[in-house]
């Protein structure tokens, strides 16, 4: 029987405004069916997002959420877990919210290991704001501010969130939807700071201008690219190549900071 996804929607919120093709709707649909796993209360699930197509998500959502400011996703986010441990806390935003403007709470929120979820959706690009290039467009690619093709290397978010101390890192794509579910479920399960990097396409902002206009071409693109991380990890540095690893990346036990902020200060 087909997924009943209407206990979770805004009903009067819908239609939404992403594109036709946008990677974004696959998201939340996994994202929905994994909350719905979880067999949470929906009010004590809250959700924060910055600015962006991607920051949309939330006002979709019934459950408790912070629409903020750009990049601040996560500042809210820890406000929220650190007045109320008890609720589950899930931040979200696009590459350029969590990675530009908001990557120094990225790293910090990494380097404290507190018990929130961070779903970064990487579509390399500016979305919302007319395809400007963002910390994870690829070296060469074209965007509206890169127009000979963008001269800067590009962040990996899953390498950045594990050098910065995230327990728990994965990656997964828009082609993947039911792993992408399993793999959320598993991010919110992990106690400490966990962070899934999705990689999702953007077709009007960047699939038309690099030669991946259907929607369909840039899913075909990341089912080519992706490959499962044990297998990754098998391969010569010559079949790499451009292609990724998806799957759970890293994850590690380490101090959740409520905790230990409390255990510091004698409060447990
Ligand atoms: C302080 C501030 N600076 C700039 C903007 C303009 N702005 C809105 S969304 C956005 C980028 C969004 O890109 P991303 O986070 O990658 O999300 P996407 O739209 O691609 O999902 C920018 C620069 C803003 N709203 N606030
Ligand atoms: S501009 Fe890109 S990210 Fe924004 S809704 Fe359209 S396809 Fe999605």
């Amino acid at each position: 029987m087909a997924y009943e996804y209407s206990k979770y929607l805004r009903k009067g919120k819908i239609p939404h405004i992403w594109c036709p093709g946008c990677g974004y709707g696959i998201i939340m649909k996994s994202m929905i069916r994994a909350i719905d796993g979880m067999g949470w209360e929906k009010d004590d699930v809250v959700m924060t997002s910055g600015i962006g197509c991607a920051s949309r998500l939330p006002g979709y959502i019934d459950v408790n959420t912070l629409h903020t400011t750009h990049g601040r996703s996560l500042a809210f986010a820890t406000g929220v877990k650190v007045a109320n441990p008890k609720l589950n806390v899930i931040a979200m935003g696009g590459d350029g919210d969590m990675t530009a403007i908001g990557g120094n709470h990225f790293i910090h929120a990494c380097r404290r290991n507190i018990n929130i979820t961070c779903f970064v959706f990487n579509n390399h690009i500016y979305g919302m704001t007319g395809g400007q290039y963002s910390p994870t467009t690829p070296k060469g690619a074209r965007a509206t501010t890169a127009p000979f093709g963008n001269s800067d290397n590009q962040f990996d978010i899953a390498q950045l969130a594990i050098g910065a101390g995230a327990t728990f890192v994965a990656r997964t794509t828009t082609y993947h939807a039911v792993p992408m579910e399993k793999i959320m479920k598993q991010a919110l399960e992990h106690k400490g700071f966990s962070v899934v990097e999705i990689i999702a396409g953007c077709p009007t902002g960047y699939g038309r201008k690099n030669k991946m206009a259907s929607p369909s071409g840039m899913i075909e693109w990341q089912k080519e690219k992706s490959v499962a991380v044990e297998k990754f990890n098998a391969m010569s540095a010559e079949e790499k190549g451009d292609k990724f690893p998806i799957g759970v990346l890293h994850q590690e036990t380490k101090a959740e900071y409520i905790e230990a902020y409390d255990a510091n200060v004698g409060l447990s």
